[in-house]
């Protein structure tokens, strides 16, 4: 961690659902899961979205009228930020994200993340047309939105969980998630390739993939989200490569080097109305 603040680009998930039991109070407004990413550029390979089962969400009215889930910590420190509005006819206009600065404004009441699995979404950028909603254990609550968008091609947290909710039954049935929520292949959406490097114990070997967290997750043969000490090792070898190697396979800056791509999809994210910037 460093000292500054943390950017988060805040993804909106829309909730493809409009009867969805926990979000009843929220009527007719558009409403949206919100997941904290620090890797905008990988939102084409989401397959599906995490929450945690036993944390507190709620669903939090925005200025513009749009309903956002996340816990309330979230709604909190998002309700002591806004963004600026690009204005022709002079200086550009500040607009908080909260209808009242400093107070978020809850729909209806709190709800367990259990309430949400399964619920669909529309994911931008997304292969897919709908995603799920689905369990992860290892999500902290007192981070970003307590929600995470799920790119198993690039984050080995994210393809470990999806890979036990496809096999395991037991689990499935433990989360009421159904095969169709999980039946998402995972996509190919940035190379990496490491050359060999070093001589004798501290060698390096060189490496390829096109789905580097599958690859290091079936290399070190992770079996389960609690294996914190091979996906240690897993997250080492695919982040800083990814963002030193990696090179995009979609989208409009295919081959271009992610460290370059990262800030144009964020841009485009949020100019198209797809993200928001938060801090904390
Ligand atoms: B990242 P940092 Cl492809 N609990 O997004 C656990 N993990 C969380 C979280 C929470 N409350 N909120 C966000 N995250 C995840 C994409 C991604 C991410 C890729 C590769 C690496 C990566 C897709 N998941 O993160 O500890 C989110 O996953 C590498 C660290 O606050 C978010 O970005 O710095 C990242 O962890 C934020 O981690």
């Amino acid at each position: 961690e460093g000292v500054g603040p943390q950017e988060y680009s805040l993804i909106k998930l829309k909730v493809a659902d409009s009867n969805w039991p926990c979000l009843k109070a929220c009527g007719d407004s558009e409403v949206f899961l919100v997941p904290a990413t620090l890797r905008p550029e990988t939102m084409y390979g989401q397959t599906n979205c995490y929450v945690l089962p036993s944390g507190d969400y709620g669903a939090f009215r925005q200025a513009n009228g749009q309903i956002f889930v996340m816990s309330h910590r979230a709604a909190v420190g998002l309700s002591h930020q806004g963004a600026f509005t690009p204005n022709p006819n002079g200086p550009d206009d500040f607009h908080g994200y909260s209808k009242e600065w400093g107070k978020p404004e809850l729909v209806g009441a709190l709800f367990k993340g259990s309430e949400l699995l399964g619920c669909p979404l529309k994911a931008p950028l997304a292969k897919y047309d709908i995603v799920y909603t689905l369990p992860l254990t290892t999500i902290s609550m007192v981070k970003g939105t307590g929600v995470v968008t799920s790119v198993p091609s690039d984050a080995p947290d994210d393809w470990i969980a999806l890979h036990e909710l496809k096999t395991d039954e037991k689990l499935r049935t433990k989360y009421g998630i159904e095969e169709k929520h999980v039946a998402f292949d995972v996509v190919p959406i940035i190379n990496i390739s490491v050359e060999k490097s070093g001589e004798g114990k501290t060698a390096k070997k060189a490496w390829s993939s096109d789905k580097s967290a599958e690859y290091w997750c079936e290399e070190l043969k992770i079996t389960s989200q609690k294996d914190a000490a091979k996906l240690k090792i897993a997250k080492g070898e695919t982040y800083l490569n990814g963002f030193n190697y990696g090179i995009m396979l979609v989208g409009p800056h295919k081959g271009e080097k992610v460290s370059d791509a990262k800030q144009k999809v964020k841009d485009e994210l949020i100019a198209s109305g797809d993200a928001l910037l938060y801090f904390e």
